[in-house]
């Protein structure tokens, strides 16, 4: 797979790149904020929108996806907006069965069991024609966004979707996907490499279809310790990152890479050094231990614990605060520790935006 097409299209001129500027450790008159899941059932107009409509179809449009990612951005002052789209789509072009169930969330009929279920996987998978629909709602996208904010894309990284595959949906315990680590280390790495080499052409894919920065979710790293982190998660995520960059080096391009591993505090050094231009943090671990542990390297991304937002907003503006004290405003980008959640009030979503704005101006000003 070779993409020879990198060069921007004919897209918007960029007005707004905050974001773009403190993935890269660059001076910023604010520090720049999105929100995991901030395209969701928490807005009316998602509701509305998504109402008898199947998921995954719903991710095969790419109007359906452009018009979920753009309704965010109507609202609130966001310095990014991320594509519309599941972590799931990539289970599904391996030629598993995924489906979006009411009230139990993804669900596959048929997860993997034993080793002998890699058979099952389609061997060389034609990202373009399986997943082109994603490349063209980025296209669609990043048309009628108008340059407002940088568009992200993303995947999900090789362990979470393993687990999912596995496990045939959410768990606590992750414990049939863990059962493969300790009994099939092998078939283990198979599948995580074959996982791999997906997510590299999907996401080089994503950069050529518009996308201007990318964010790999290692959901489920909270579940292995930090032995299996290091065989079963870290060379792959580092391998994605290496891999992407390389390629995208060579066409002379340079798009900020984001790796967001939650829970997996343990690995804040090693994420930091794993050719990632920013690590994403979830809400467990403390803003200043995070910048220390990651001495300046990358730069660092979130880490509200979601539900604050429950929070009146005046105690909102001093959390956000306090964050951005111990964060510091370069090479920082606000965000959340983990996704909003469906019953959080969008008012209060507007209240942290800016928040985050407001005292980041005045902390810069002061410098
Ligand atoms: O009907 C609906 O709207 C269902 C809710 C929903 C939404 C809005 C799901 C089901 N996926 C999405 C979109 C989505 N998923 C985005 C869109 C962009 C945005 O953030 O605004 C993104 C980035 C994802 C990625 C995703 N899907 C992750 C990684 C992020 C995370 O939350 O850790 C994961 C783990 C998934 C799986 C998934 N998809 C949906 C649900 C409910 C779940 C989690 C299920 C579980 O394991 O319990």
């Amino acid at each position: 797979f070779k993409c020879n097409h990198y060069h921007p299209k004919d897209f918007p001129q960029l007005r707004n790149d905050t974001f773009l500027r403190a993935a890269r450790g660059e001076e910023t008159e604010h520090v720049p904020v999105w929100c995991m899941r901030q395209a969701g059932r928490y807005l009316t107009e998602f509701r509305e929108f998504r109402a008898g409509k199947d998921f995954f179809e719903t991710c095969q449009s790419p109007e359906a996806c452009c018009e979920l990612t753009l309704q965010p951005l109507r609202r609130f002052g966001f310095d990014a907006a991320i594509i519309f789209s599941d972590i799931l789509v990539i289970p599904q072009a391996l030629g598993m069965d995924v489906q979006m169930v009411a009230g139990k969330g993804p669900t596959f009929p048929e997860p993997l069991k034993e080793p002998e279920d890699l058979q099952r996987l389609t061997a060389k998978v034609d990202v373009g024609k399986e997943l082109g629909y994603v490349f063209k709602a980025i296209t669609l996208t990043r048309h009628k966004i108008e340059g407002k904010v940088p568009l992200i894309g993303f995947s999900g990284a090789p362990w979470t979707l393993m687990s999912y595959m596995i496990e045939g949906g959410g768990s606590n315990t992750h414990s049939k996907a863990k059962r493969w680590l300790y009994r099939h280390p092998e078939a283990s790495h198979m599948l995580l490499t074959m996982l791999t080499d997906v997510i590299v052409e999907y996401l080089l894919g994503q950069v050529a279809a518009g996308a201007q920065a990318l964010q790999v979710f290692e959901s489920h790293a909270g579940i292995l310790g930090p032995v299996h982190f290091n065989e079963y998660s870290l060379p792959y995520l580092r391998d994605i990152a290496r891999r992407v960059k390389d390629e995208l080096k060579e066409a002379g391009q340079d798009v900020p890479m984001i790796v967001f591993a939650k829970d997996a505090h343990y690995a804040v050094e090693d994420l930091s050094q794993s050719h990632y231009d920013v690590v994403g943090l979830d809400w467990t671990i403390d803003p200043q231990s995070a910048r220390e542990r990651t001495g300046g390297k990358v730069s660092l991304q979130g880490n509200m614990d979601p539900c604050a937002l429950y929070a009146p907003k005046e105690r909102i503006s001093d959390i956000v605060k306090k964050m951005l004290e111990g964060f510091g405003t370069r090479g920082y980008i606000a965000n959340l520790g983990h996704g909003v959640y469906p019953d959080m009030d969008p008012e209060n979503v507007g209240a942290f935006v800016e928040a985050v704005h407001q005292h980041s101006k005045q902390m810069i000003k002061k410098i």
